[in-house]
């Protein structure tokens, strides 16, 4: 994949990769060129064989400041207004691309996550955030509603009623409080978030790759069919599964006593 990106750091650690948002001067807020070169990185980093996990991480004191808010002030100013559905559009094909990415996601959370910064990390798989975050759907205090999947991703993670106070107030959330409402999986000191993530990471790119794809459409598809239909769905994701190589490797390692050596294939 591509790595000479100017808004995103691209570092490959064995069959890890890190994308990094990188406006560090703007608190990483997305401007058009960032969100472009993010889908790009996404959707490369999900046909890469090579690559069993992706990590998405912010430069700098924060994870995200949301969008880019002198883009939105430019297009008020200007006599061209911003076509919302044309740009929302961009959006969403960064957050299918990370919801249909066919292995683990982690999000590494730190300082601020605002907005559509906060719900890109909702689409992911697992979040880890800093002591030192501060977690917000600042989309109500600039008169928007939540964008980027957060009306789909929010109220699915912490229930109803809290993703109705998280939007309305639109407060900052603290990583510990975001930890004990389900809204990050882990909350660890700042000094710790590298190698909590690197420690996670690299567990999961030594797991069966391939059925980590089929548990995601299985998790995933499921919160939006009734049980029949997850069973069946369940049932031919079951069959690609029986058939990988690392499924066998496992069976045949349990035989022999012995640990199992997964190809993600
Ligand atoms: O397009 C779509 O439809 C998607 C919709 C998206 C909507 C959203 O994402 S809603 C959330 C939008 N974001 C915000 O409302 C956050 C705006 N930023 C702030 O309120 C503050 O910067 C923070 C509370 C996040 C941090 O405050 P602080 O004091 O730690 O830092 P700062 O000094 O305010 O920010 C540092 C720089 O980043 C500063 O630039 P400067 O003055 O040094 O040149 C600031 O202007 C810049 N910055 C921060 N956030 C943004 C930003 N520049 C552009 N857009 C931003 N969102």
């Amino acid at each position: 994949m591509r790595t000479d990106f100017h808004n995103v750091l691209v570092e490959h650690d064995e069959n890890v990769v890190t994308l990094t948002m990188n406006r560090p001067d703007v608190l990483n807020a997305i401007n058009t060129l960032l969100l472009e070169e993010l889908t790009e990185a996404v959707e490369a980093a999900a046909h890469d064989d090579a690559i069993r996990c992706v990590v998405l991480a912010g430069a700098g004191r924060a994870f995200g400041a949301g969008q880019d808010l002198t883009e939105f002030g430019s297009a008020h100013a200007g006599s061209q207004p911003l076509k919302v559905s044309e740009h929302l559009a961009k959006y969403h094909r960064l957050i299918l691309a990370i919801r249909h990415m066919p292995k683990p996601l982690i999000a590494a959370i730190q300082g601020v996550a605002t907005g559509i910064t906060l719900n890109i990390a909702l689409a992911c798989d697992i979040r880890i955030a800093a002591d030192n975050a501060r977690l917000g759907e600042g989309f109500a205090r600039i008169g928007l509603v939540p964008d980027g999947g957060g009306g789909y991703t929010l109220p699915r993670l912490v229930g109803m009623g809290r993703a109705m106070e998280i939007v309305l107030l639109a407060e900052d959330i603290s990583g510990a409080e975001a930890e004990r409402v389900g809204l990050v999986n882990y909350c660890v000191p700042l000094s710790e978030l590298d190698k909590t993530t690197r420690t996670l990471a690299k567990r999961l790119v030594h797991g069966p790759t391939r059925t980590y794809g089929l548990i995601k459409e299985l998790m995933y598809t499921s919160l939006d069919r009734d049980l029949q239909a997850s069973l069946h769905l369940e049932g031919q994701l079951q069959e690609a599964a029986y058939a990988t190589a690392d499924h066998r490797e496992s069976v045949d390692a349990f035989l022999h006593k012995r640990a199992a050596q997964f190809t993600g294939k």
